[in-house]
C-alpha cells in the first residue's frame, strides 16, 4: 500500500460510508496491522466514523469445526440479503503459527453470499493458535457498521474460552452444533451455556433428524439449570438444516423477538456501553504491550530481567518495576 498518498482520515471515511468497498477492505488491513503508523492512522478513522456506528445488530455464531458454520452463514446470510439487507460476515480462522495458512484449509467458502451485493464477507486470521478472535475484530464490526451493514456476523471456531471474548463484542451469542449422543453433551460444557442466548442444532436432515431432535430436548434440559447471559430472555433451542433451509425462517424470527426484547428494556444500550468500556481496556492493554515489545530499549531491559529473574537474581515484583520504569523513563 502506498503510505504517501494516503487518503486524510475524513477522506477515507466519508468513502467507507458511502460503501467503497475497497476503501473498508483497505482499512481493515490497516486496523488489523501491527505497523503503528498503520494503527494510529487506523484509530483517526475509527474517530471519523464513531458517530455513524452501532446502528447494527451484533450477532456472534460459535460452533466446533465441521458444525456447519459457513454452511449456515451461506444459507442464513443470503436469506437475508435476498429480503434486502446487507449483511457481513467476520469469519475468524484459526490459522497455523507454522504455515501461515489456514488449519480447516478444506473449510466450506460462502461462495453464494460472497457473491451477493449486499454481503461483505471477510475472514481474519485468529490471534490464538488454535481459534478463538482476532484481537481488533470489535473494531472491523465499527467499520462495517459505519458502511451501513444491518447485521454483522462474527464468526468463530469455539474453542472453550474464546466464547467469552465473543459474548463481550456482541449483542446476541449463538452456538451451532450437531446432534450428540448423551455422553457427548456433556462435552459442551456448562461455562459456554451459561453464555450464549441461543442453540442451534444444525445437520438437521435426513437419517439425523431424530437424532438432532433428541439432542435439542437435552440441551432444553441442560438450559433449565442456567442463569440466561441476557435479562428476562429464556435461551432458546432450535433444529435447522442449513441445506435444506428447515429451521431458518424460525430462526429470522427469534432474532427479532429477541432484539425487540432488548431495545424494549434498554438492556441494548447497556451492552453497548459494556462493549464500548471492553473495547477500552482491550485496547489500553494492547498499548501498553505494544510499548514493551516494539521500544528497543524497553525489549532490552525486559529480556535482562527474564536472564535475571531465571538465575534467581531478582524477584519478580522488583522485575516488573523495573521493566515499567523503563516504559515511563
Ligand atoms: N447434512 C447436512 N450437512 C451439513 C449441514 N451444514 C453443514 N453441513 C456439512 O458439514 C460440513 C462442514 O460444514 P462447514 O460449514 O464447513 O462447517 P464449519 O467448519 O463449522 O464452518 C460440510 O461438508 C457441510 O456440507 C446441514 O445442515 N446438513
Ligand atoms: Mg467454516
Amino acid at each position: 500500500m502506498n503510505r504517501k498518498n494516503q487518503l486524510p482520515p475524513n477522506e477515507i471515511a466519508y468513502k467507507i460510508r458511502s460503501g467503497h468497498l475497497p476503501s473498508l477492505s483497505r482499512m481493515i488491513t490497516r486496523v488489523e496491522s501491527n505497523r503503528l503508523e498503520d494503527q494510529n492512522y487506523a484509530n483517526d478513522v475509527l474517530n471519523e466514523l464513531l458517530p455513524y456506528t452501532g446502528n447494527s445488530l451484533r450477532i456472534g455464531i460459535s460452533g466446533i469445526p465441521g458444525s456447519g458454520k459457513s454452511t449456515f452463514m451461506e444459507a442464513f446470510g443470503t436469506k437475508l440479503c435476498e429480503q434486502g439487507m446487507k449483511i457481513a460476515v467476520l469469519a475468524i480462522d484459526p490459522s497455523s503459527p507454522y504455515s501461515g495458512g489456514s488449519i480447516l484449509g478444506d473449510s466450506t467458502r460462502m461462495e453464494k453470499l460472497t457473491q451477493h451485493p449486499n454481503a461483505f464477507v471477510r475472514p481474519s486470521p485468529s490471534n490464538g493458535r488454535h481459534g478463538g478472535l482476532h484481537s481488533k475484530t470489535f473494531e472491523t464490526m465499527l467499520l462495517c457498521e459505519a458502511a451501513g451493514y444491518d447485521i454483522v456476523f462474527i464468526e468463530t471456531v469455539g474453542v472453550g474460552q474464546s466464547e467469552g471474548e465473543v459474548r463481550e463484542l456482541v449483542d446476541f451469542f449463538m452456538l451451532l452444533t450437531i446432534a450428540r449422543s448423551g455422553d457427548d453433551l456433556q462435552g459442551i460444557k456448562r461455562g459456554i451455556l451459561e453464555l450464549v442466548d441461543y442453540i442451534i442444532v444444525n445437520k438437521c436432515d435426513g437419517e439425523l433428524i431424530r437424532e438432532s431432535k433428541q439432542t435439542a430436548i437435552s440441551l432444553k434440559h441442560s438450559l433449565q439449570l442456567i442463569k440466561p447471559p441476557t435479562k428476562e430472555w429464556s435461551q432458546r433451542v432450535i433444529t435447522c438444516s442449513s441445506i435444506n433451509g428447515n429451521g431458518l425462517d424460525q430462526i429470522q424470527n427469534d432474532i427479532n423477538q429477541f432484539f425487540d426484547h432488548i431495545k424494549q428494556n434498554d438492556f441494548l444500550s447497556q451492552r453497548r456501553v459494556d462493549q464500548k468500556k471492553n473495547w477500552f481496556h482491550r485496547s489500553i492493554k494492547q498499548t501498553i504491550l505494544h510499548s514493551i515489545y516494539s521500544d528497543e530499549t524497553v525489549r532490552n531491559i525486559l529480556l535482562d530481567q527474564e536472564i535475571k529473574f531465571l538465575n534467581n537474581e531478582i524477584g519478580l515484583s522488583e522485575a516488573s518495576k523495573k521493566v515499567l520504569n523503563s516504559i515511563y523513563r
